[in-house]
């Protein structure tokens, strides 16, 4: 069911503490770690406690946690003082999401080109 743990889901695992993560912020709905194969140096993964399977469906099941993550992503990059930084969702398997529970990944220390590969 939707927004319910699933038992085959390592971020429903980081969120229970049954998976390692290096946990750099954790709200009452979100928890940010470091990626573990950073594409930068700044690479943070900010997730909904929630199990959705992608952003859309965690924006339409759950708009206000939508909103936290939005909100936690902004607050990581601040918190790592990034000049500039990038925000994305991988959706779809074309487009390189490999993991089943919605994810913003947090991009920066370096500088990132437009149009994205
Ligand atoms: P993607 O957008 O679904 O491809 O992003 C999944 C990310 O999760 C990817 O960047 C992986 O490096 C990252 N990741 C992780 O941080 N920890 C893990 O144990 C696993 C994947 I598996």
């Amino acid at each position: 069911m939707a927004g319910e743990p699933q038992e085959d889901c390592l971020f429903c695992k980081i969120v229970a503490g049954q998976t390692p993560a290096t946990i750099i912020r954790e709200t009452d709905t979100t928890v940010a770690f470091r990626d573990i194969n950073p594409q930068a140096p700044t690479h943070v993964l900010v997730i909904p406690k929630a199990h959705h399977k992608d952003a859309g469906a965690l924006a339409a099941a759950a708009p206000e946690v939508a909103a936290d993550v939005l909100r936690e992503a902004q607050a990581v990059a601040d918190q790592e003082q990034l000049e500039s930084h990038r925000i994305v969702f991988n959706t779809g398997s074309g487009a390189g999401q490999t993991v089943w529970h919605a994810h913003a990944h947090v991009l920066g220390g370096r500088g990132l080109h437009w149009p994205p590969g």
